[in-house]
């Protein structure tokens, strides 16, 4: 395996499972130095809980940065997820573009929404800042809403291919040079991801097992992290990051008092072997 430092940018919910306590375990399980920068402290995330809270560390990014530059810190991968404010965005696009090595890989999870919604404390603002963060990636991982609200398409929750290929289209004039696209099902029965690199479409097809469960974004653009950063091709991440995150939707099944993420750490082994 090799080893490589990663930068990943995104909050801290304390409790929920997603965002950092997803990422930094799952690509740390994938064989990377995993270094974080918290977005924002919550006491659980925005899905579903009442009453949490949330602490903004916007104002701390250029700081730390700065500290890494004085060493010298620069990253082979950076990351980025749920992000806290506008003003946020903007500093996550410079360290995006003065903190990695000469083949830093930059991926983007434009994590703001789901099901035809923004999350809670995003509005269109938000949406417009996200823009050019995601015209910067290298490889973007936006599910349909995300890709909706990012190019302006209208989001419908039965489609055909050319509606995808529309919405890919807009993506790439938007400026993403490579899409992975969550969460594209032709069939009540089947989901899957749609790849497009430099023009071309491919598509890996598995089972729907649930609708919507939280935080299966933020593991399968972990998981794609890790496998892509193990050398593996875009497609083949694409996949391994799908069967990932379909074990761990399965080893959650079930359980009605799990509702608010997946037990992501009961399937680390089988990623861990697609990996091998
Ligand atoms: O999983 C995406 C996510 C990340 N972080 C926070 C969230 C959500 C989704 O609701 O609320 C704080």
């Amino acid at each position: 395996m090799s080893y490589k430092k990663i930068l990943t940018i995104q909050d801290i919910s304390c409790v929920g499972q997603c965002s950092l306590t997803v990422a930094l375990p799952i690509l740390s399980a994938c064989g990377m130095e995993t270094c974080i920068l918290p977005s924002a402290v919550l006491s659980s995330h925005t899905g579903g809980f009442q009453g949490y809270t949330f602490r903004d560390l916007t104002d701390d990014m250029p700081a730390i940065q700065k500290h890494w530059q004085s060493e010298n810190i620069r990253f082979q991968a950076i990351y980025t997820g749920y992000l806290g404010s506008i003003k946020q965005i903007e500093y996550v696009k410079d360290i995006l573009s003065t903190m990695g090595t000469d083949d830093c890989v930059r991926i983007v999870d434009p994590a703001m929404a789901d099901n035809g919604k923004l999350y809670s404390i995003f509005d269109e603002k938000y949406v417009e800042a996200m823009k050019p963060l995601c015209a910067s990636a290298d490889i973007l991982l936006p599910n349909i809403t995300e890709a909706c609200y990012l190019s302006g398409a209208e989001y419908r929750e039965t489609y055909d291919e050319s509606y995808i290929t529309d919405l890919l289209d807009r993506l790439a004039e938007l400026g993403a040079k490579t899409v992975v696209l969550t969460g594209v099902g032709y069939t009540p029965e089947k989901t899957g991801v749609v790849i497009y690199e430099n023009g071309n479409v491919s598509y890996y097809e598995h089972n729907r097992i649930a609708k919507g469960s939280h935080g299966t974004g933020d593991v399968y653009a972990s998981a794609f992290t890790g496998a892509y950063m193990n050398g593996k091709s875009l497609f083949d991440s694409a996949k391994i990051a799908a069967d990932y995150t379909v074990k761990c939707i399965e080893n959650t099944q079930g359980d009605a008092d799990h509702w608010y993420g997946v037990k992501f750490e009961t399937a680390l082994r089988d990623l861990m072997d697609m990996l091998a």
